[in-house]
């Protein structure tokens, strides 16, 4: 099948998740053209059946906001003719659902009926997409999908409380590739960060005010004063500064590396004995999934589909937002407890298994062979 996928390029869990589903559709004999406004930062070899595709906004002084719906779905209606697409696979509805409704009724005119299909990713139903000046467009561009997924069943839920929408909602988990991980295990450098004696605590996230990353801080501080520890701060965004500025008021600042915007998270998290995940609120939570299949053990708030991902006493331990002293209990009693530990880290493994890209591809695949004519 030729398949374009549209997505954001960045770190955020929509884009990685979009461009680990386009390389594994090419794996699975698929051909795929991603379509964004930089090349997606985890698309890093394009091959005969992997391509990507630019979009530019050409500058008009006039423009007081440049209009990237319309390039982008100029786009799709130029591509889908030239490639022969035969489905648009849209990630993130806010401008890509919409754009993508747009080239359709173009692509009709012509003649083409191409399917769209529209995952939801969280933030563009719970932070951003509810907003008024937002609202009518997205429930607009859900109805009119093909096909909708969402990445949870809670954030399937929020979709039908806080929109007027009327489509089957299919709920798709995100997936992680479990076999890379197993490689990777193999080199695990521990000792590069960390003497024999500390424990690693790890927060992988886009630092936005959503991830609470002062919490991370703040319950760090409590295990570091019960036994020797490091935290690896991984990602970067607006609460960087305040957080770097916490750490030395609290004096922990010699056991906290800020690794930034890294393209080695999955070896981060195959040293980590622990992944501390906070959020305000979290769809999925992209990150607990990653750690766990690095046999990394969770403690996060129960928000959102954390509770999907993240099982309560056994693959970590789920907190009301904002309770940091039930977080560093649990990991302070988690990691004093060997044993616990180890049974932790493979239940941890076990519950990622389930979901293995190989499990999950095949279920869009599905979806794909129901409208593709
Ligand atoms: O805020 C983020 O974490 C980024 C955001 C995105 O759109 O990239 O993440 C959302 O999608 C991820 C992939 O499906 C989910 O794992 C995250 O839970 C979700 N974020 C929120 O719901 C806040």
């Amino acid at each position: 099948m030729k398949i374009a996928i549209v997505c954001y390029p960045t770190y955020g869990g929509s884009g990685v998740v979009a461009t680990e589903l386009g390389i594994s559709l090419v794996d699975r004999g698929h051909e795929v053209h991603f379509v964004s406004y930089k090349q997606p930062v985890r698309l890093q070899s394009l091959t005969g059946n992997l391509h990507f595709h630019e979009v530019h906004v050409p500058r008009y002084p006039l423009f007081h906001f440049q209009p990237y719906e319309l390039a982008l779905s100029s786009m799709l209606v130029e591509m889908v003719k030239l490639h022969q697409i035969e489905l648009l696979h849209v990630h993130y509805a806010i401008p890509h659902a919409y754009a993508a409704f747009m080239a359709k009724q173009m692509l009709k005119e012509a003649g083409i009926d191409i399917p769209v299909v529209t995952t939801l990713h969280g933030s563009d139903i719970t932070l951003v997409g509810n907003h008024p000046f937002y609202k009518p467009a997205v429930t607009f561009s859900i109805n009119n999908s093909d096909v909708v997924t969402a990445v949870s069943k809670d954030l399937r839920g929020d979709t039908f409380s806080y929109f007027g929408v009327h489509k089957e909602i299919h709920v798709v988990p995100n997936f992680i590739n479990v076999a890379r991980y197993d490689k990777i295990r193999i080199n695990c450098e521990r000792s590069v960060v960390a003497k024999a004696n500390e424990v690693i605590v790890t927060h992988v996230s886009n630092f936005r005010p959503v991830k609470r990353v002062m919490d991370v801080v703040e319950t760090f501080a409590r295990i570091r004063a019960k036994m020797p520890a490091k935290l690896m701060m991984v990602g970067d965004g607006p609460d960087r500064m305040v957080v770097e500025q916490r750490c030395r008021e609290l004096n922990i600042w010699e056991d906290v590396i800020f690794y930034g915007k890294t393209n080695e998270v999955s070896k981060i998290l195959c040293f980590s004995d622990v992944l501390l995940l906070p959020s305000h609120t979290e769809s999925f939570g992209l990150a607990a999934l990653e750690a766990m299949a690095a046999a990394t053990p969770v403690i996060s708030s129960n928000t959102g589909g954390l509770p999907e991902v993240n099982i309560h006493g056994k693959t970590g331990y789920l907190t009301d937002v904002g309770d940091v002293e039930a977080m560093a209990s649990f990991a302070v009693s988690l990691l004093s407890d060997k044993e616990q530990l180890t049974a932790f880290k493979q239940q941890a493994y076990a519950h990622a298994s389930l979901f293995d890209v190989d499990k999950i591809v095949p279920q869009y695949e599905a979806l794909y062979q129901q409208i593709v004519h």
